[in-house]
């Protein structure tokens, strides 16, 4: 299924890490890795003398971990980075097109869900955020935070491995300020959507696994910078991007001294998502498309500050990057001017942002990793933005607990060119409306009449007054675009693909493990959004 490489490079090279798979895969989540060149000096001592593993000075040095870059950018389509839309991208990207050309992008990569915080929410989790709290919609102001004190977040997992983990960025999933929750946070109501300098969050990032915060919490509320657990500056939307790639900047200079554990920074990016400010260095830069044509070349060019600032630091042949978007291109960002100028954000596919189908929660997933990921290769395994958890805990031979990561599954075959067949099962999406969908293989069922989403063509409430069917069935190898729905012409796919949705949801889990609990009751169906009608479907 795989179709690599593209342009030069050979076959990838291991990295060393798995050459050992035989060594150490302990219960432990504090198992290290080890260098390769040791293994055989480890047999000697095991044959020589056994106990000689349990005296802390006779343990091997670990192999330097590599470093973690995930940069997701907010509401960036698929179609908006040019190399993988080369027919109907119009804007020219090419720090993300280099990126392209060192690593593996992938075809079918998709978020878990099609908006901001459930996306994210699954990103640090390796959980679908319909197991949280959240059914719907995304979270508009300060609040209790979506992830529990007690749940393993990615950042927590890789810190038990001896990295520091740093977000600079967005984090939009809900912490209080200074106990409170929206306005009460301190905002003068109508004059600015934010926290006070000054104002403390006790329940941030800094407390979910993360060491640092540098950034805000979201779109409406990005003036407010926080500092670890603290607003310490007011920054103005239009200066926002460039205040995250000098503090990135910074970060990769400083974690990259001498002696300094390996680190994992989560940057997240603030653009091209609505407010749409390129500076005036970029304004006009796309020519005829627009401001969010200029504001997608300002993101490019963070990313390029980003690689250049690893190369800089000499850590790239150590160094993951990972290059993302947290959810489709959003409509609200000018989907009219830029397609009557020929670019299409979705590339061939049907939606945007907030929908169900693909055009809401495709998105464009590249991963460079000298040594171990092809450069220039490119994947079509069906993958998710939550199974970044399990794959860094297979990366770093961590078994996860059952508790943790439950919709997370390694992507590291994929990376490392030895997989043989899906990875996943099936895979789930969600709409803002909190509509599902399953993907196995070629088939995709939706469990809505329209679009889920934002789309009004038609959008759910449309299609049930047209009365179309309640689902959709659609066969993703030869109909791309989803125009053509096969609910009533394969009723046994649709007879395969619910029930195992129902187990996912019943489950807690859709990997192998033990059943976990959702916090919430999972509304299936979504009847309401259907004048209360359910579909019929045969027995
Ligand atoms: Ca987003």
């Amino acid at each position: 299924m795989r179709v690599r490489p593209l342009k030069t490079g050979g076959k990838g090279v291991l990295n060393p890490f798995f050459k050992m798979s035989g060594v150490e895969t302990a219960d432990s989540i504090t198992t290290t890795p080890m260098k390769e060149p040791i293994i055989p000096i480890l047999a000697a001592m095991l044959l020589a003398a056994p106990t000689a593993l349990l005296k802390a000075d006779d343990s091997p040095k670990p192999l330097e971990k590599p470093n973690i870059v995930y940069i997701l950018a907010d509401d960036l389509g698929y179609g908006d980075v040019q190399s993988l839309n080369p027919e109907r991208g119009k804007i020219k990207t090419p720090n993300v097109d280099r990126l392209v050309s060192q690593g593996m992008s992938f075809t079918d990569a998709h978020a878990g869900a099609a908006v901001c915080t459930p996306s994210r929410y699954g990103i640090l989790t390796g959980r679908y955020a319909w197991r949280s709290k959240i059914q719907k919609g995304v979270m508009n102001n300060y609040g209790p935070p979506l992830i529990q004190p007690d749940q393993l977040t990615v950042a927590s997992m890789l810190k038990q491995q001896g990295y520091y983990t740093g977000i600079i960025g967005k984090w939009h999933l809900g912490f209080t300020i200074d106990g409170a929750s929206g306005k009460k946070a301190g905002a003068a109501p109508g004059k600015f959507m934010g926290a006070p300098l000054g104002s403390v969050t006790h329940d941030g990032p800094t407390t979910r696994g993360f060491d640092s915060y540098f950034g805000f919490h979201h779109a409406r509320m990005m003036k407010s910078f926080f500092t670890d657990d603290r607003v310490t500056q007011i920054i103005e939307p239009i200066n926002v991007l460039p205040a995250l790639v000098t503090r990135t900047q910074e970060f990769i200079a400083e974690h990259t001294k001498r002696g300094h554990p390996p680190f994992f920074l989560y940057l997240a990016l603030s653009s091209p998502h609505i407010p749409i400010v390129p500076t005036p260095e970029w304004q006009g830069k796309s020519g005829s498309l627009g401001a969010y044509g200029d504001f997608v070349m300002e993101t490019d060019w963070a990313v390029g500050q980003i690689l250049e600032a690893i190369d800089k630091a000499g850590i790239a042949n150590n160094t993951i990057v990972m290059f993302a978007s947290d959810n489709g291109f959003s409509p609200h960002a000018g989907k009219k001017l830029l397609e009557s100028q020929g670019h299409f954000p979705s590339a061939d596919r049907r939606g945007y942002k907030a929908d169900i189908w693909d055009g809401g929660h495709r998105i464009p997933f590249v991963v460079r990793w000298p040594g171990t990921v092809s450069a220039g290769s490119h994947c079509d395994q069906i993958v998710s933005l939550v199974d970044f958890m399990a794959t860094c805990a297979d990366i770093l031979k961590v078994k996860l607990p059952d508790n943790a990561a439950e919709d997370s599954v390694s992507i590291l075959p994929a990376l490392s060119g030895t997989d043989h067949g899906p990875l996943h099962e099936a895979i789930v999406y969600h709409s803002i409306s909190g509509r599902f969908a399953i993907q196995q293989g070629q088939w995709k069922l939706e469990l809505c009449p329209g679009s889920g989403g934002w789309s009004k063509d038609p959008s759910d409430a449309i299609a049930v007054k047209d009365g179309l069917p309640l689902i959709q069935l659609y066969d993703m190898t030869s109909d791309v675009g989803e125009q053509h729905n096969m609910e009533s012409k394969h009723p046994e796919i649709v007879k395969r693909l619910l029930p195992l949705l129902e187990k996912y949801i019943a489950d807690g889990r859709s990997t192998p493990g033990s059943k976990e609990k959702n916090e919430t009751d999972v509304d299936i169906w979504k009847k309401q959004l259907n004048d209360g009608k359910l579909p019929v479907l045969d027995d």
